[in-house]
Formats: C-alpha cells, sequence, structure tokens
C-alpha cells in the first residue's frame, strides 16, 4: 500500500516536473523607439513612424514558450501601441496592443513594456502598431523558432528570407487616413506595393533597393512571409513570374506562410516550387 502510494507520488512529480520544463521559456527584451524618420521612396521624401529608424521595422526573434518584453518608447508626436499578431497570449491579454480596447495607448513623452508571452506558436508571425494607420511603417516580424532540442517539422532549410508585404503611399499615412475618414468611401489607393520596404525596380527611384534573392539550385530556401498592407488583400502564388536570380538556375523554394492576412493565423503550410510570383 505504502509503494503504490509512493509510486503516485513519484509520478505526480514527475508530471509537475515535466509540465515546468514544458512550461519554462526564456525571457527575451528588446527595446523599440518609436520615432519619426525621413525616407525616400518613388523619388520624393516624408517622414514615417518608424521603430528604431528601421522599415520596415525590427524582427522579433524568440523561442517557442519564451516570453519577449518589449520596451516601447514612444519618442513621436502621436499615441502608439504595438500588437502581437497571431500570439495568444492566454489569459494575458493587457499589452496585446488594441488601443482603448486591451490597453490604453503609450503617449508621446512616455514609455510602455509590453509583455509577449509565447505558449504553443512557432513559425513566422508579425507585429504592427494597434492605433490610427500607423501600422502602414510600424510592423516587422516576430520570428517564433523550434524549443532548443527541437527542430522544424520539415528538413532544416538552407537559409531564410524575410518577405515583408507592405504599401506606400507618397502622401503622409495620417492625411491619408484623415482624408479617407472625412470624404468616407474608399481610401486612396497606395502608390506602390512593397516588398521588405522598397517598391520594386518597375518604379523610379527604387532599383537599388530591389529584393534579390540568389538561390542555388537543389538548396530549400524559407521565405518568412508578412502580410503588412493597410487596405489590400495580396495574394502571393507560387507560379511564374517572380524569377529567382541564380548562376545554376532555378533552386527549389520551401515556403513556411503564416498570417498573411489578419487574424487567420498562425497556419503553416510548405510548399515546394521552382518559381515564386508575389
Ligand atoms: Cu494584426
Amino acid at each position: 500500500m505504502k509503494t503504490a502510494m509512493n509510486m503516485h507520488v513519484l509520478v505526480l512529480g514527475l508530471f509537475v516536473i515535466l509540465g515546468f520544463i514544458e512550461s519554462e521559456g526564456a525571457l527575451v527584451r528588446y527595446t523599440f523607439v518609436v520615432q519619426e524618420n525621413n525616407y525616400t521612396r518613388l523619388c520624393s521624401s516624408k517622414n514615417i513612424l518608424t521603430v528604431n529608424g528601421q522599415y520596415p521595422g525590427p524582427t522579433i526573434s524568440a523561442r517557442r514558450g519564451d516570453t519577449v518584453i518589449v520596451d516601447v518608447i514612444n519618442q513621436a508626436t502621436q499615441n502608439i501601441t504595438i500588437h502581437w499578431h497571431g500570439v495568444k497570449l492566454p489569459r494575458y491579454p493587457w499589452s496585446d496592443g488594441p488601443e482603448f480596447i486591451t490597453q490604453c495607448p503609450i503617449q508621446p513623452g512616455t514609455r510602455f513594456s509590453q509583455k509577449i508571452i509565447l505558449s504553443d506558436e512557432e513559425g513566422t508571425l508579425w507585429w504592427h502598431a494597434h492605433s490610427d494607420w500607423s501600422r502602414a511603417t510600424v510592423h516587422g516580424l516576430l520570428v517564433v523558432s523550434p524549443k532548443i532540442g527541437t527542430t522544424f517539422p520539415f528538413p532544416k532549410p538552407h537559409a531564410e528570407v524575410p518577405v515583408i508585404l507592405g504599401d506606400w503611399w507618397k502622401n503622409d499615412i495620417q492625411t491619408v487616413m484623415e482624408e479617407f475618414l472625412r470624404r468616407g468611401g474608399d481610401p486612396a489607393i497606395s502608390d506602390a506595393l512593397t516588398i521588405n520596404g522598397q517598391p520594386g525596380d518597375r518604379y523610379n527611384c527604387s532599383r537599388p533597393g530591389t529584393t534579390i534573392v540568389n538561390v542555388d539550385q537543389g538548396k530549400t530556401y524559407l521565405l518568412r512571409m508578412e502580410y503588412g498592407s493597410c487596405i489590400v488583400i495580396l495574394n502571393a502564388m507560387l507560379a511564374g513570374g517572380w524569377r529567382w536570380y541564380s548562376s545554376l538556375g532555378m533552386g527549389r523554394v520551401r515556403m513556411q506562410e503564416s498570417c498573411l492576412h489578419h487574424e487567420i493565423c498562425p497556419s503553416v503550410r510548405t510548399f515546394i516550387h521552382s518559381f515564386i510570383y508575389l
């Protein structure tokens, strides 16, 4: 009888230890300074809201089960919050981002630490501002890698490539939004779509910044895709059209796609193709 009880205690103890190990993750810390910076696209310049001066914003890297603290310092002249798109935040919505809904906005000249509690998310998520249209330029990747000791659910790719989709207005983004609200109807359509912050080589003044990825035939590449557009729905297709530049011919592309559109995430699908068309 006593032995059986001891066994129960032992088994219970093991479950507690395993549960502790499962939930334990590292604490990862980032600092986001929200500020205005001058950027030139499509041959004209304007001030945009950025995080740490970067457009698109910096990538947050963590592992499954980690907790990420992002110290947001608002040096801009408007309210800001950051939303962690695709993160479940179980029982902790208090720094999830939507201003006046789950948290107060971070006012100009103030700072706030937003806590991201990762649970079973894994893959390519993203973050974006959740106040007015500031998300147009304040967004970036949130990459959640497998835990140490575990692997991707597919062979390890040769390299990872960010593909961040967005759009660019020559006009000031707040002006575009205010005009849209004043007139009603549809907002003014953006002047260009962007990949990794650049409109691509079909537009003037953007040729040097166009994203070109050199690949080797036979190697596998993981595309970390983010849909950061404000108003348009983009279809990402794997077909002919967007050519991979390679000295050896076309490489194989493995794409892990998740969160391409709002609130449909996280989902992971894997494709293998010779071309990609965006
Ligand atoms: Cu979102």
